[in-house]
């Protein structure tokens, strides 16, 4: 609580503890538990017939896109089951029968949800009406379409500056609704658009950018079935990239070797069965890892520095193991590299990484004859303060090797949110893009702002000292995604307005301005009707491909607008029909938004037929070796530093990391099944040395501390659980641990918070 805003409003939700059940951590992922889990999850929340017909429909030709991750769907489309356990779970979460409309927020207020856990608040069902939450009010209430677009008019308009006002973007938003969103906060004056990227893969963006000329992947799915060796590194796909797997199986049948880099062992990397083959459902599970080096937390710069220590070693004797002709002719900054190189002690880069030796030997012996290589990460590499360092190193291995711009290796960032590279590609940035202000002011006649807007971090740190009143959300839950809960809450809660544009209710939805509101929206999976007319609108995977997506069930309300029509008719409600948009004309019609995008961002091209099907690939420049936009007009090879972390004797290093029953914030249930814990969150894995050395035993309850800048941060009661996992780390759940994340650490250049790094102490608790 603060003094702007006198509403009694809990940030945790209650912490009391469930009824913790532990198993040994399931080796086999996915198969026909998988499928099973799915399906239970369906009927439950969506009714058998729902459920089955969805299902049938996703990421087929003709249906929607799972609404979950941006995992790209096969060439050649297959007929059964292309969907995951995690996918049908996002499905059957916003498909789900139950809704909530202004008679719950009438009976309940945002004080007494406040109290309840984010678990408990996801269940409540569908948000179906829009609702507006007064000053001073503790209850939302019905408010018209209309009257919401004009309380946001006035606003906006008492404003002083437009960079006063902050427009959010979560990655779930179509092309066509990210689009016009990007461009109304342009017409309104100001870049402060901050997305989820900020905090996920924008670490990879800026690596990529600088090495290579686009901050995108460089891979097509296909690329992987018959790469020779495929690295994994910080990512979890049997729980957040599920389908990732079958395209990993198909690559080790081709016989292609898979290294998972990781503090964890990860079910799904080791013993995976398929569930969308009869093989997989009856036969031997197949182990998708054939070498596992379990790094310790944030080290992985000093293990590749071993591994290209070690191969340089090899090439001193046979010049074939780095690619000489690639190097010469496609990259700058070889010689300094292999200079940098022996500055560096082969035994203390061992020791620093807490890899063994003999397991580092096994993965170089498999590179030094290998050229087709692929390096898959995910946040892991990206949420600590040098994770563009790391990254960047990375590159470096694939850049010696060669292996970038040909089929069968590269880079493949897997990204999170299910539209979150589109969002980017359509225009949803913090950063002026000088290109697309000028393609903007030729074909649309007006002209974007050319200051720089404020980042996920910039916006908190702007609404908590006052510089920013107004805080609109498309789509997420920025409350409990961002770093830092404490601060984030009296960031929101010092806004006059705040504006979510939402499927579920959330803790942002409590956590306001003085004033809120809601505004309800449909799914991915909704059927999008207008004037009698099915709409469809796209969107861009993974990989670069934009293809339409269709809904097809029925919408959870007639009084759900769709996310391109708020925003639509929103800028016509604000601009009155004095702007040079004409935004009338963009409401209801997404052709004409699809035709938009294609005259003003490069790229785009008939997008109306094209993204048919299966869609169409957005230019990439690393799959035609083009560097001409670098230094010399080639990729560059970095220098990279070690991190150093000066720990103290009682200090470890936590990661926040994703248990199998949430989609990031949506909690949709309390299990994490492959890691064998059941019914409860609040749980602190370590390891059973370290149990041991500090006087805990299984299922202690402690209190987790950060302490940066000599300010203490405790997330309270976590029970310990033992776990393989290096000696001196930790691993808790996200979000439930962001409070212990400062608001003021973060990643160098991306400013992704640290979240996979934090010092942390612990204190056991007596309860
Ligand atoms: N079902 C489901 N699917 C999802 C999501 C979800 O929440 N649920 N979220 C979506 C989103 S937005 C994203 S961004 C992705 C996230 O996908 P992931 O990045 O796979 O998710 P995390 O749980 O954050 O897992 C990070 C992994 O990195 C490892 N790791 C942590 N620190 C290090 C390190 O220093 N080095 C190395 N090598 N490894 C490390 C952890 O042990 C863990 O396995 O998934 C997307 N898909
Ligand atoms: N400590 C820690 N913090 C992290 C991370 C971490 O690993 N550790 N991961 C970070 C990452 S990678 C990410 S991407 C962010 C995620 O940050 P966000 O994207 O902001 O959060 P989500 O939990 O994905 O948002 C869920 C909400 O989105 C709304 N929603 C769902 N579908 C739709 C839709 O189709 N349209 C609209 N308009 N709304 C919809 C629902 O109301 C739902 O409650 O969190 C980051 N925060
Ligand atoms: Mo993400």
């Amino acid at each position: 609580m603060n003094k702007d805003n006198q509403r009694n409003i809990s940030t945790t939700g209650n912490q009391a503890f469930n009824d913790l059940k532990l198993t040994d951590p399931i080796t086999i992922a996915a198969g026909p538990l998988g499928v099973k889990e799915a399906l239970k999850h369906g009927f439950k929340e969506m009714g058998v017939v729902r459920a089955m017909g969805a299902l049938l429909e996703m990421n087929q030709e003709d249906g929607f896109s799972c609404p979950s991750c941006a995992w790209p769907d096969p060439e050649k489309a297959s007929k059964f089951a292309e969907y995951c356990e995690n996918g049908a779970k996002a499905l059957a979460d916003e498909a789900t029968t139950k809704k909530i409309d202004a008679d719950f927020f009438a009976q309940h207020s945002v004080e007494e949800l406040s109290n309840l856990t984010d678990y408990e608040l996801n269940k409540f069902g569908r948000l179906v009406s829009p609702l507006v939450l007064k000053p001073n009010s503790i209850h939302y209430e019905a408010i018209s379409w209309e009257d919401t677009y004009q309380l946001i008019r006035k606003e906006l308009k008492s404003l002083t500056s437009p960079d006063e006002a902050i427009f959010y973007t979560s990655g779930r938003s179509s092309n066509e609704a990210a689009f016009l969103y990007g461009l109304f906060a342009r017409a309104f004056g100001t870049n402060n658009m901050p997305d989820c990227s900020n905090m996920c893969h924008e670490s990879s963006g800026i690596a990529m950018g600088e090495t290579l000329g686009i901050g995108k992947g460089s891979i097509k799915l296909e690329d992987l079935y018959e790469a020779e060796v495929v690295l994994i590194a910080g990512q979890n796909p049997g729980t957040n990239h599920p389908r990732m797997l079958s395209a990993l199986e198909k690559c080790k049948a081709n016989g292609g070797k898979i290294i998972s880099i990781n503090p964890l062992e990860e079910s799904g990397l080791v013993n995976f069965k398929n569930p969308q083959k009869i093989k997989g459902w009856l036969g031997a599970p197949v182990d998708i890892a054939d070498i596992h080096l379990q790094v310790k937390i944030n080290e992985d710069i000093p293990l590749i520095k071993a591994i290209l220590k070690k191969l340089y070693d090899k090439n001193k004797l046979d010049d074939t193991v780095f690619d000489q002709e690639f190097i010469k002719t496609y990259t700058d900054g070889y010689q300094s590299l292999l200079a940098d190189l022996e500055k560096y002690e082969l035994s203390s880069l061992i020791a620093q990484c807490g890899v063994s030796e003999s397991d580092i030997d096994a993965s170089v012996a498999l590179l030094a004859k290998k050229s087709k290589i692929v390096v898959c990460w995910a946040m892991g590499l990206t949420q600590h303060k040098n994770g563009v360092a790391t990254i960047k190193e990375y590159i470096n291995l694939l850049l010696l090797k060669g292996a970038i711009g040909k089929p069968n290796a590269g880079t493949c960032p897997v990204r999170g949110h299910s539209n979150v590279q589109g969002d980017r590609s359509v225009g949803i940035m913090h950063f002026v893009n000088k290109d697309l202000n000028k393609r903007i002011k030729e074909h649309l006649g007006f002209t974007p702002p050319d200051k720089e807007g404020f980042d996920v971090v910039g916006a908190m740190k702007a609404m908590h000292d006052g510089k920013a009143k107004v805080f609109m959300c498309l789509g997420g839950n920025f409350l409990m995604a961002a770093s830092d809960t404490a601060y984030t809450a009296k960031a929101i809660q010092n806004c006059d307005l705040t504006v979510q544009i939402s499927t579920k209710l959330n803790r942002t939805h409590l956590v306001t301005g003085k004033t809120a509101l809601i505004l309800p929206t449909y799914g991915r999976s909704e059927k999008d009707i207008k004037n009698g007319k099915e709409r469809f609108i796209t969107i861009e995977n993974s990989m670069g491909r934009v293809r339409q997506s269709k809904g097809v069930l029925k919408p959870a309300s007639e009084n759900l607008k769709s996310e391109p029509d708020i925003i639509a008719e929103m800028a016509t409600a604000y601009f009155n029909g004095k702007h040079h948009v004409k935004w009338e004309a963009l409401s209801g019609d997404y052709n004409l938004i699809r035709n938009t995008i294609d005259t003003v961002i490069k790229g785009f091209e008939n997008t109306n037929t094209a993204s048919k099907g299966l869609g169409y690939y957005l230019p990439n420049n690393v799959r035609n070796l083009d560097f001409s936009m670098l230094p010399n007009g080639k990729a560059q090879f970095s220098l990279n530093e070690l991190p150093k972390h000066n720990l103290k004797e009682n200090e470890f290093m936590l990661m926040t990391i994703r248990s199998h029953d949430q989609f990031n914030t949506t909690i949709y249930g309390l299990d994490d099944r492959y890691r064998g814990v059941y019914n409860e969150r609040r749980v602190l894995f370590m390891n059973e040395l370290d149990i041991k050395k500090w006087n805990l035993r299984k299922f202690d309850v402690v209190d987790i501390s950060s302490n940066y800048d000599e300010t203490l941060r405790t997330a309270h009661n976590f029970k310990i659980i033992p776990y393989n996992i290096p000696q001196g780390n930790l691993a808790a759940y996200f979000p439930e641990t962001n409070m212990v994340v400062p608001y003021n650490h973060f990643a160098d250049q991306s400013k992704t918070p640290i979240s996979k790094s934090i010092i942390v102490s612990l204190k056991k608790v007596s309860l």
